[in-house]
């Protein structure tokens, strides 16, 4: 399996992230890919390529042209601004105020575009958003070519970004548009299975209105961690959608055997909606010393989970998303992998 990784990942690194009232180093840092691709190399998985350019076509029409440009030019509007520090979010729309007018300060269009205030950006985040979208398509490209699967190696995650707002660390939604260019690629129905930890909001909500990109997700109980608002099991889809989102929360202290049996009923449900290729929001923070997350599956575990996952026989394309216990991030992401490949 082919592997497609940036190394411009790295312009993306700031300083904070806002955790319990503090800022810290943020858990979404530069050294998880690193692991991830070292595993990679030490397991001899296959080539690990650079994606190229992004391609920005698919991008603009899947998700809102006004925050792609937000996106672009924030950082020089904020400076412009005169602002000291990096760009976070202190004021969103809340309950009772207009959730429709963007406004023109940087100030509030940053808390515009924004859902939680956690996720900090910087001069290179955008740039690397961009090389991390370069990734995933360079893996759907891979597939539509005829390969069985690609991993791709992205950085920063994007299964929490909707069509016109970050955060949760997350600013493109990769896994959406992979899903998007594998239809436009020739896929009647397209599944997304989302096996990070949390919530994929972004591209549930992405898709909700749509039969065509069904969305299962295994994550923990919204009343209990992030993204908080969203993820319920009565979250079934709408219009054309209805039916085609599987939502399968689960409580703190979830082990394997649980977890497994939800697995299994979000891969029935794959194979019921028809899906003729795969898109895997591959996160694995799901792991029992993951320090955001809370549940107990061990190393092994993942192996498993890949093998079920491989056994759907469909092609496949794995986008990286979280895992934040830094040194098993890499033979966890490669377990799947693995388990993925029959080894
Ligand atoms: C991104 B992905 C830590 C709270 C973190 C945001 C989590 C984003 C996870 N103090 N809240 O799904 O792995
Ligand atoms: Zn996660």
């Amino acid at each position: 399996m082919k592997t497609f990784f940036s190394e411009d990942h790295r312009l993306h690194f700031p300083q904070a992230e806002l955790s319990g009232g503090e800022f810290v180093t943020p858990f979404e840092r530069p050294s998880r890919v690193e692991y991830i691709r070292n595993r990679l190399i030490s397991r001899g998985l296959g080539a690990i390529e650079d994606p190229g350019p992004v391609d920005m076509d698919p991008v603009q029409t899947l998700l809102d042209p006004g925050y792609l440009r937000f996106l672009e030019t924030a950082w020089a509007d904020w400076k412009a601004a005169g602002m000291a520090g990096e760009i976070i979010a202190a004021n969103v729309p809340a309950r009772g105020m207009h959730m429709d007018r963007v406004p023109d300060f940087i100030d509030g269009k940053v808390g515009y575009y924004c859902h939680a205030s956690e996720t900090a950006m910087t001069a290179g985040t955008w740039a690397a958003a961009q090389s991390s979208m370069a990734s995933a398509q360079a893996a759907v490209r891979q597939v539509i070519g005829g390969a069985r699967s690609a991993f791709a190696l992205c950085r920063p995650p994007g299964h929490h970004a909707t069509r016109d707002q970050y955060g949760g660390y997350c600013f493109l939604n990769n896994a959406a548009v992979a899903a998007q260019m594998l239809r436009d690629g020739g896929a009647a129905r397209v599944a997304i299975l989302d096996i990070d930890f949390h919530h994929g909001n972004g591209t549930q909500d992405i898709f909700y209105d749509r039969g065509d990109v069904p969305f299962a997700s295994l994550h923990g109980a919204p009343q209990d961690t992030y993204p908080y608002y969203i993820g319920y099991a009565d979250e079934t889809g709408r219009g054309a959608g209805e039916g085609a989102n599987l939502n399968l929360p689960m409580p703190p202290g979830t082990p394997y055997s649980t977890w497994s049996e939800a697995l299994d009923s979000a891969i029935a449900r794959i194979a019921g909606w028809g899906a003729e290729a795969l898109v895997v929001s591959l996160g694995v923070d799901a792991y029992r010393d993951d320090p955001i997350s809370f549940f107990k599956l061990d190393s092994d575990d993942f192996t498993d989970a890949g093998a079920r996952i491989g056994r759907m026989d469909l092609p496949t394309v794995h986008v990286m998303e979280g895992g934040y216990a830094i040194e098993a991030v890499g033979i966890n992401t490669v377990n799947v992998l693995e388990g993925f490949l029959g080894r």
